[in-house]
């Protein structure tokens, strides 16, 4: 038979690039390049995707259900497994209640078209209260912000990367991450794009990062001191006389009201940053034609992220950017009904037991879930479900959350590998390789720099297991005690979405028998693809079931389209998104208003002594699983402790020696590099390693174990109106061992 070619969407971080996979006779990926025909990507690739080969053939990945036995794991068929999922949540339900289920879902689970279209179905049918995700160390913010300026968390403008002249970026490390809530392949190449125009690049982060190197200006700033930076700008902003109107917009008044004590003047100290510094920003920003601010991971998981995210905000719609080219636009994803409202945003409709914490959008923050697990009590949780995720690791203290999952009655973990989190599992429910699974960005593309889509069918059949669709559907359905079949899940969310497509008044099939769209759908493909397909017909670019001849469908998309469709720059569509009680963007939101105390009262207590602890990532990683891929690991150790050469000196330290970080959670020992690049009382760990613990099958990834910096990061500091973790400005105290 010889090589052959197939095309997909590398679904390892959120730029979504177009790969061009090679494959011999027996399926194996010998060859990884950048897609040239896809539109988005054009060809860019970074050493990640390049090794999507690696990672699809790992001797690691689990190719068959694991069930504990003792200390043990072995392999089960699917039924056996399935069938101990099912007795092991029965149990802990009829002993104690449905909310002592509780569900944690990861990072990949974004990257799939799998978990974007059960995670709700198994929530539901678990009926618990007890949802945890990655969002909460992550962009919880983010939502939480927009959730309140917007009407709806999902309304997330992107920095119109192509088209500005001037783009103001906090805490992001695109060079490294490749770009995160704006997805935009080759963001590096897009950055050098608009220095190439005569446009500016800042970049505010405590340490010069590759992206801060590439820019016109780096600002260094104090970490978790965003939100006072932030607002002196839009104190300048008024101050000055460089805000404009805001049509459509409520809070004007109020927003300069809150900020008038807070001049750059005041908050130099705090930040680090000269007062006139700030003030050349406010006016740069004012004056660029086109401007854009974004703010990623270093805003949002820190003590005001929620603050700082509505600030970004609150700079592009008072210079004019918000929703104009060059500015801060929202992206038009195919698959999202442009029809459909959301009720307005709200939090807190329940609050986490132990420690009262509100639920936002539907989650409980992972910073409080080892409480919820140890805690004494009616609705104590007792049993764990994880989806693609690894808290073990990835969630602050998580050694205490090690050592919780470690008295579960029950665990399942849908997942590839049997890494820190998953060893504690009754039960792993391996997804197949990469190349066997469809996919599609039902997350991401709501977040591209141009709407764009892109559908990659299976490049290798399912030898006998099933997708990780139908994984998760039989979840739902077993979490439910209904023993029907995957097909009829996926029957009855399609026939309820068409029924109230139908009755919709704005929606391009009203009126329309709902019977006879749903036959339409008959010919798409598995249960997960006929969704797929529903949604990119009622989509904005569909073609309503027929009433648009030329619309996009699942079947035109994948056929005519297979490295991918441009549909073009971002629009203008404030009006589309904006669903708040007042029909109105709220500038200044009363539920956000009490926050700014907070932050006040932070001011007053004045800049904080001692050392603080940040993240840092790195190209060839990503969070804690592409350890185990040599490729990835190989050359020098990259899990080290950056720390500023007059830090060094002070403790004695020298590069390699060994450096012990204390917080109030935990204390690691890392291997010391000082570096110029960072901030004086300011060091870095990067996260997703500590791949030493016993029980685990990552064969290279023990080899290169790393130190799990989220053994210091600590549980008790969230950000409280979104409930996420504080991973970045970690007071700690440093020591030299010897
Ligand atoms: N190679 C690689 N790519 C990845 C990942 C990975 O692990 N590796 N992870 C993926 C995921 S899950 C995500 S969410 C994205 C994240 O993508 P990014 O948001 O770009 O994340 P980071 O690279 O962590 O960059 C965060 C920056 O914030 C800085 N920072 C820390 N504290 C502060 C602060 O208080 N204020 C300011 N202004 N800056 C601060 C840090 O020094 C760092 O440079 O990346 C994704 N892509
Ligand atoms: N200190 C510190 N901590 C951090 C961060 C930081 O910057 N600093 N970053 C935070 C951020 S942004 C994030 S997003 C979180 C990530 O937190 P998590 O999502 O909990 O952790 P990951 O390391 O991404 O773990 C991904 C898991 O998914 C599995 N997996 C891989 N592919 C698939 C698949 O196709 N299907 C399924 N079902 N599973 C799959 C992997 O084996 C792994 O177990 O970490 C957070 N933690
Ligand atoms: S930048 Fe992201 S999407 Fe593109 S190849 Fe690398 S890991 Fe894959
Ligand atoms: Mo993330």
């Amino acid at each position: 038979m010889g090589d052959r070619t197939a095309y997909r969407t590398c679904p390892l971080c959120e730029a979504m690039c177009g790969l061009e996979l090679t494959l011999d006779d027996s399926d194996r990926v010998t060859r990884v390049r950048g897609d040239a025909r896809d539109p988005f990507s054009k060809g860019f690739v970074c050493p990640k995707g390049a090794t999507l080969g690696s990672l699809d053939g790992d001797p690691d990945r689990l190719a068959e259900p694991l069930v504990r036995k003792g200390d043990e794991h072995v392999t089960a068929s699917w039924d056996e497994a399935f069938e101990a999922v099912r007795a092991g949540i029965a149990q802990v339900i009829e002993r104690y209640g449905r909310d002592a289920v509780a569900l944690y879902v990861g990072n990949p689970t974004a990257h799939s078209i799998a978990g974007p279209l059960y995670t709700g179905a198994i929530v539901k049918a678990l009926g618990t209260r007890n949802l945890y995700t990655a969002s909460t160390a992550d962009q919880m913010p983010k939502h939480v912000a927009c959730g309140h300026l917007f009407g709806d968390p999902l309304a997330i403008p992107v920095p119109d990367l192509d088209r500005t002249d001037h783009l103001l970026m906090l805490g992001a490390n695109p060079l490294e991450s490749n770009g995160s809530v704006c997805s935009a392949p080759d963001f590096p190449g897009r950055l050098k794009a608009i220095q190439a125009r005569g446009g500016k690049v800042t970049v505010v982060d405590p340490r010069r990062t590759r992206t801060a190197a590439l820019a016109d200006e780096h600002v260094f700033i104090r970490p978790g001191t965003d939100a006072y930076f932030l607002a002196a700008l839009i104190h300048t902003l008024f101050a000055e006389d460089l805000a404009v109107d805001v049509p459509g917009a409520n809070g004007i008044g109020e927003l300069r009201a809150l900020v008038a004590d807070l001049a750059p003047e005041r908050v130099a100290d705090v930040t680090g940053v000269p007062a006139a510094g700030i003030r050349r920003t406010a006016r740069e920003l004012a004056a660029a034609p086109r401007a854009a601010v974004y703010g990623r991971m270093g805003t949002t998981t820190q003590a005001f992220g929620t603050l700082n995210s509505w600030f970004v905000d609150a700079l592009n719609a008072l210079t004019g950017n918000l929703d104009r080219p060059g500015g801060a636009m929202f992206p038009k994803a195919a698959h999202v009904p442009a029809y459909r409202r959301r009720k307005p945003f709200t939090t807190g409709r329940w609050r986490s037991r132990v420690q009262e914490l509100p639920e936002v959008n539907g989650e409980l923050p992972v910073a409080t879930l080892a409480d919820e697990i140890e805690t004494p009590g009616d609705g104590r949780i007792r049993a764990l479900i994880t989806i693609g995720g690894n808290p073990a690791l990835s969630a602050p203290n998580s050694a205490r959350l090690d050592r919780a999952f470690a008295g579960l009655e029950f665990m399942a973990s849908i997942d590839p590998y049997l890494n820190e989190t998953t060893r504690h599992a009754h039960v792993v429910l391996p997804p197949p390789r990469p190349v066997q699974t469809p996919h599609y960005d039902i997350a991401l593309s709501a977040l591209a720099v141009r709407n764009y889509a892109r559908f990659s069918p299976p490049a290798v059949p399912l030898d006998g297991r099933p997708s990780e669709a139908e994984i998760l559907a039989r979840l739902a359905l077993t979490a439910s005690g209904s023993d029907g079949d995957v097909a009829a899940l996926d029957d009855m969310i399609i026939a309820s979405t068409l029924a109230k497509a139908a009755a919709h008044e704005g929606s391009p099939v009203h009126g329309r028998d709902a019977d006879e769209m749903r036959a339409m759908l008959a010919g798409s493909g598995t249960p997960a693809e006929r969704r797929l397909d529903m949604m990119l017909r009622l989509g904005p670019y569909g073609d309503a079931f027929g009433a648009v001849p030329e619309g996009l469908t699942l079947d035109r998309l994948r056929t005519d389209h297979p490295h991918g469709i441009d549909l073009g720059a971002l629009e203008p569509r404030l009006d589309e998104v904006v669903c708040t009680a007042s029909g109105r963007v709220e500038l200044c939101p009363s539920a956000l208003v009490a926050d700014v105390d907070r932050l006040r009262a932070a001011l007053a207590a004045g800049p904080p002594a001692g050392t603080v602890l940040i993240g840092r990532r790195h190209l060839r990683s990503n969070n804690s699983w592409l350890h185990n891929l040599p490729e990835l690991v190989r050359g020098s150790n990259t899990c080290t402790l950056h720390l500023h050469p007059d830090d060094a000196a002070r403790l004695g330290v020298a590069a390699g020696d060994g450096v012990r970080v204390t917080s109030r959670a935990g204390s690691v020992e890392a291997v010391a590099e000082p570096t110029d690049t960072i901030m004086p009382g300011v060091v870095s760990l990067p996260h997703g390693w500590g791949h030493d613990r016993p029980g685990t099958r990552t064969g290279v990834a023990r080899r290169h174990a790393g130190v799990n910096v989220n053994v210091v990061t600590d549980e008790r500091e969230i950000d409280p109106p979104s409930g996420t973790a504080v991973l970045n400005g970690v007071p700690v105290t440093l020591e030299r061992v010897d």
